[in-house]
């Protein structure tokens, strides 16, 4: 008890100690839960996630976490939202657990993730190489065919960390978690993509300016939903929101762009966690369970706001 290889959320653990876990919850949980696979990364990891489903018919909830292999705090943020929609006796969290359909995927990047515990913390991308230079990966956050490369969205230098890669999917995890979504997308309601850092609600669209997506009101009144809810907790921390390209900066091929534009998902965002840079990407684990929290009650406020607005009837 208390060693370094037990996992919890008093520090960050890595990919072998979260798959355990997940082991055990699947174990523990058998009928409630359901693990899936979403494929095979490029270095021939399984990339895992987990279903919890109380009761058939209900709106689907999509979270990716960990596309950005440095982004510690979302694939840890991810597994307490797992370890809570299970365990929790707080009522408020437990109908929130129980009155949709979660697919979870804690850790997408496997491969990426992976070298950012061994050998590089700050590494972002995918570790397929280049055919036509040294450097490896593809940001695989730019690899999505929705609008692939427009509008300076993406690098065309594999040496970029926003390098879109040689043509869209050609990252094997997000050309594999392009094909699990599409297989599930009827039963999907909202798309959550966990990010950090800088404490945004991203919307569409992320690939122009010139444009807004057609449902944009809703789609601001959901994020303020969320921006309310956690600046109303105590530790009142602030989250902006908008179009991505509005206020964060324009990037083509992102997942949630895709989901709307190409799935129909209609609800649809990038969530970028704490802080809003003093610690950056190397979040202390005392942020852990906080981030969780705000998390929690922010995506909860989220889907109230979603249902009054008839997103969630399926
Ligand atoms: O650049 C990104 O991929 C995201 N920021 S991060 O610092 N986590 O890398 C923002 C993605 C914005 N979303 C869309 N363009 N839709
Ligand atoms: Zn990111």
């Amino acid at each position: 008890r208390g060693t370094s290889d037990e996992f919890g959320w008093k520090r960050y653990n890595s990919l072998a100690q979260i798959e355990a876990w997940l082991d055990e919850i699947l174990a523990r949980y058998p009928v409630i839960t359901e693990g899936f696979i979403v494929g095979q990364s490029y270095e021939g990891r399984t990339i895992r996630g987990i279903k919890i489903s109380y009761k058939s018919g209900n709106p689907g909830v999509f979270i990716e976490s960990n596309i950005h292999a440095r982004e510690w705090i979302t694939s840890a943020t991810a597994t307490w939202l797992i370890n809570q929609f299970l365990t929790s006796e707080d009522p408020l969290v437990r109908t929130l657990a129980e009155s949709h359909d979660w697919y979870i995927v804690p850790v997408l990047n496997v491969d990426g993730f992976v070298y950012t515990h061994e050998k590089d913390r700050m590494w972002r991308k995918t570790r397929q190489p280049s055919a036509t230079s040294s450097c490896i990966g593809a940001d695989p956050n730019r690899n999505y065919d929705s609008h692939w490369m427009e509008n300076n969205g993406a690098s065309s230098n594999p040496c970029a960390e926003n390098y879109g890669g040689p043509q869209p999917f050609s990252e094997p995890e997000i050309k594999a978690m392009s094909e699990f979504v599409a297989g599930i997308k009827d039963k999907v309601n909202v798309m959550l993509a966990f990010h950090s850092y800088s404490q945004l609600l991203l919307s569409p669209y992320g690939h122009t300016e010139e444009e807004l997506p057609p449902n944009y009101d809703d789609l601001m009144e959901v994020a303020k939903a969320y921006a309310d809810a956690v600046e109303a907790m105590p530790y009142g921390t602030v989250y902006r929101y908008g179009t991505a390209s509005g206020i964060l900066y324009i990037a083509s091929g992102a997942t949630n762009d895709w989901a709307y534009n190409e799935q129909d998902i209609q609800i649809s965002y990038t969530i970028e966690f704490r802080d809003t840079g003093h610690y950056g990407f190397i979040l202390p684990p005392v942020h852990i369970v906080p981030n969780a929290e705000e998390a929690l009650f922010g995506i909860a406020a989220l889907l109230d706001k979603c249902k009054e607005l008839g997103y969630l009837a399926i």
